[in-house]
């Protein structure tokens, strides 16, 4: 029994023994913490002393500066220039007031107790704030002709890391332009006439609120050249297609010549013969056949009225004398002249004899 109760108490003591023996440590460590900028970051170790005695602690923001430092049983004790700035809270928590963006960084704290234990732990601020578009660019230009190559960059300050996202600032869809959201690029690639316009950048980290701004992109194009060409051709290629269909109608050939082009012209008339076969040769035979009986006509009766009337003022008695025989055929062709001879035959023409012969006379003497 003694033998048992001695062993028990050795190994409570041992145990106890064993217990103050083992090393103070931490029982929690801040790691990474994030506040945003103007407010309150809060650093919180906790430790296990397992009975030994803290002698001295301390703060510091790496790579070197001590902020802030405690002595046992002592205040906190900033150091020079860091008063206001950093307090201590707790067992071993470190706040860090007025936040601003160069308070981001790696804090450590350094506890050293009388058993010769050190405890060393780092922890990680991240400082947060709204991000600030800093600059909007396109590469190559933001004129660009169409058909080529455009990225629109938006770049932003601001922790955490923005997400970025395009759109047209009318609203209308960016078509096969290709946004990354991280990157904060918008690509265009063959560029589009109707790609020209506004374009905004949003940028949002879930600090604040998003932060946008617009960028113009023109996109130029060959002016009236590129469509006016094809249209002649486009055209022509009209007035081919009723080609076979009117074989046998006249009236859409007429309707190519109201078009009054020469090509639609020249290859109408290739469909009339064909169409018109029949009634085209008959009419044509028919209309030479007037106009060589109308020129035989013609020239019949030109044949005997300029002939006599060539050599009128020397024969006019001959004339008067042939004029018996053929009273007709003058009387036809002067129709005015013929009733009037007809009365005075006689005299108007011996009148005119004798008026044609005296000057005649006059102008053989002369
Ligand atoms: C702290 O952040 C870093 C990167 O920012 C990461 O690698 C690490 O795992 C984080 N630590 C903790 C404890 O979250
Ligand atoms: C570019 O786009 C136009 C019309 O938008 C298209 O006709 C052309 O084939 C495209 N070129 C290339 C190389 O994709
Ligand atoms: C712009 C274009 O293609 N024009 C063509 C129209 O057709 C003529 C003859 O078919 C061509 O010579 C032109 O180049």
């Amino acid at each position: 029994m003694a033998g048992a109760l001695f062993a028990g108490l050795c190994l409570i003591l041992s145990c106890f023994l064993g217990g103050s023996l083992a090393a103070p440590s931490f029982t929690s460590e801040p790691g990474n913490v994030t506040a945003e900028v103007g407010g309150t970051a809060l650093l919180e170790w906790q430790m296990n002393d397992d009975g030994a005695s803290q002698l001295f602690e301390i703060w510091r923001k790496l790579p070197s500066a001590g902020l802030i430092q405690r002595a046992s049983g002592g205040d906190a004790e900033p150091f020079a220039g860091y008063e206001g700035k950093f307090e201590i809270e707790g067992v071993a928590t470190l706040k860090i007031l007025n936040l601003n963006k160069e308070d981001a960084g790696q804090y450590e704290f350094q506890a050293t107790y009388d058993d010769s234990t050190v405890l060393d732990s780092i922890a990680t601020l991240i400082v947060s704030y709204q991000p600030t578009i800093t600059d909007v660019t396109a590469s190559p230009a933001s004129n660009v002709m169409e058909g080529d190559d455009l990225t629109l960059t938006c770049a932003a300050d601001g922790v955490p890391a923005p997400t970025y996202t395009w759109t047209k600032s009318d609203g209308s869809p960016l078509g096969t332009a290709v946004a990354d959201t991280a990157a904060g690029t918008l690509t265009f690639t063959n560029i589009s006439r109707d790609a020209t316009g506004s374009y905004t950048c949003s940028a949002d980290n879930g600090v604040g609120d998003a932060q946008t701004q617009d960028i113009a992109v023109a996109v130029s194009y060959p002016t009236t050249a590129a469509p006016t060409t094809p249209t002649p051709n486009v055209t022509m290629k009209m007035t081919d297609a009723p080609t076979p269909a009117p074989s046998a109608e006249p009236k859409p050939t007429g309707g190519m010549k109201t078009s009054g082009k020469p090509g639609g012209r020249g290859r109408g008339a290739k469909p009339q013969k064909g169409g018109l076969g029949t009634g085209a040769i008959v009419g044509i035979v028919l209309g030479l056949l007037a106009l060589f009986i109308t020129i035989a006509v013609g020239a019949y009766c030109a044949s005997k009225r300029f002939g006599p009337q060539q050599e009128k003022k020397p024969d006019v008695v001959t004339f008067t004398k042939a004029e018996e025989n053929e009273a007709e055929p003058l009387k036809n062709k002067d129709p005015e002249n013929p009733p009037e001879k007809s009365d005075d035959k006689d005299t108007s023409i011996i009148k005119n004899g004798e008026m044609e012969d005296v000057p005649l006379k006059n102008a053989e003497e002369a």
